[in-house]
């Protein structure tokens, strides 16, 4: 038996090594996290790096329903970016993945180490784009419809792959 499940959105986001390789494989760990469903994932989408240096990223948003709670959910996507990050073969080589708690079913959470929603995923196409590909009508808890604000990143570049 597994408890009530909570449907969280996970961005997922690479700019090193093979991106897109790296994005399809971090949305199959994804769905073998313990008590979790890996219900939708996006397209991949190359993406414009927005206040950050580096080429450019693929994208992709993941939807899973879950009993793991928010640390314990945020402790696994960490365990999953180190797994990726040590690939590399030389000491302190730059992460190649970030996966970070988009949406925790409707809440909002606000701890030291986890801020739900995520404070900037209004303000960026490389989220918006494919979370309203796979629920055009969710809200952002505390903002409203997540749609509303894809006008004002109308000017980020942002490609389906
Ligand atoms: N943290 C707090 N809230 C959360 C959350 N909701 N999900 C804390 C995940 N983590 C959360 O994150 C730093 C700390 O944030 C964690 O220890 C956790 O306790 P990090 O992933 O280690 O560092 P980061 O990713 O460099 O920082 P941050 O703040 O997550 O950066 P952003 O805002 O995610 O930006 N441009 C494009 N095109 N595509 C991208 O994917 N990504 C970034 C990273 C910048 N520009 C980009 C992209
Ligand atoms: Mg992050």
């Amino acid at each position: 038996m597994t408890g009530a499940r909570v449907t969280c959105h996970i961005g997922v986001g690479a700019n090193l090594g093979n991106p897109a390789v790296t994005v399809k494989q971090a949305v199959e760990r994804l769905a073998i996290l313990p008590d979790t469903t890996l219900s939708a994932s996006s397209s991949l989408f190359r993406t414009a790096p927005v206040d950050a240096g580096g080429g450019d990223y693929v994208n992709a948003v993941a939807r899973i329903e879950t009993g793991l709670a928010p640390a314990a959910l945020l402790a696994s996507l960490q365990q999953i970016e180190r797994d990726f990050g040590r690939e590399r073969s030389f000491r302190n080589a730059p992460r190649t993945l970030d996966l970070d708690i988009l949406l925790y079913g409707g809440q909002k959470l606000a701890d030291a180490d986890l801020t739900v929603p995520h404070p900037r995923m209004h303000e960026r196409a490389f989220v918006l784009i494919p979370l309203l590909q796979l629920d055009p009508f969710i809200d952002i808890p505390g903002r409203g419809p997540a749609h509303a604000f894809a006008p004002g990143v109308a000017g980020q570049a942002i490609h389906k792959l």
